[in-house]
């Protein structure tokens, strides 16, 4: 058989157009692929999580408020959740998508169909509702021990500080002590999703934790060769 779509009748062995065109789309989208993967900004998926009422919505909202100078839903339009609320923001290193949803009982298996893509997770509480610490502690277990969420990154959030009676960041932690909190980076932080304190340091974490995460590379790394396969049919190694 002739070799790259040659006639046979010549003497040497010449590839054909197609062929030629074939490998030159193939070292471009590889080169594509390539620069993509090491020049573009990252973009993180952060997973805002929490039963019913801790917040959720309104740190959302706030969070766009002060990343996207004025933007974001003031606290008296904001309704309780029953799909996803999406909010994307940029800093200087990183695009940030963040997915909120609803915490009501009934919802909370809607949550586990995220976890594969979501690079870290922030679980919000309300530091001042202390008849909820229970429900959020063992819905926060349970969203620790699933196995898709391995190595994710986990920032607290004890919210409504501006509120007089709340408890701190320290007695919330003191109050959860979580086990499975030992595997991965973790961090409690006060904030106020109405006045938003608490809350850029909270981010500032989060990012810096994605950033050097395993996890992260993981991620990373499936979406590379998924992008791949679909151009150049190469199956991706199963991701770790
Ligand atoms: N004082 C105070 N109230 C807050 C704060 N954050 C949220 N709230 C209030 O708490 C209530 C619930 O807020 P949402 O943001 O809707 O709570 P959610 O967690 O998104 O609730 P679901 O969507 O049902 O899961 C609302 O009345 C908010 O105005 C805060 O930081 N301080
Ligand atoms: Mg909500």
């Amino acid at each position: 058989m002739p070799e790259f779509g040659c006639t046979g009748r010549r003497s040497s062995v010449q590839p054909s157009v197609y062929w030629l065109a074939k490998q030159a789309r193939a070292m471009f989208s590889l080169a594509y692929g390539l620069w993509k993967y090491i020049f573009n900004k990252t973009e993180f998926h952060v997973l805002i999580l929490g039963v019913d009422k801790a917040g959720k919505t309104t740190l959302l909202e706030k969070i766009k408020s002060i990343y996207l100078k004025g933007e974001g839903l003031t606290p008296d339009r904001i309704v309780p959740t029953v799909g996803l609320n999406i909010g994307r923001i940029e800093d200087a290193n990183a695009k940030l998508v963040f997915w909120d949803l609803g915490g009501q009982v009934g919802l909370r298996t809607i949550w586990e169909k995220y976890y594969q893509e979501a690079h870290a997770v922030i679980y919000v509480i309300d530091a001042a509702a202390a008849s909820s610490f229970e429900d959020a502690k063992s819905a926060l277990e349970k969203v620790l021990r699933h196995e898709d969420l391995k190595g994710a990154p986990l920032l607290i959030f004890a919210n409504k500080q501006d509120l007089s009676g709340v408890i701190t960041d320290e007695e919330l932690a003191r109050y959860l002590h979580l086990k499975e909190l030992d595997e991965r980076p973790y961090m409690f932080q006060a904030v106020s999703a109405y006045d938003g304190r608490g809350i850029k340091s909270g981010i500032d974490w989060v990012v810096e934790q994605m950033g050097r995460s395993k996890r992260t590379e993981a991620l990373k790394a499936r979406a590379y060769f998924n992008g791949r396969k679909g151009l150049n049919g190469i199956t991706p190694p199963p991701a770790k």
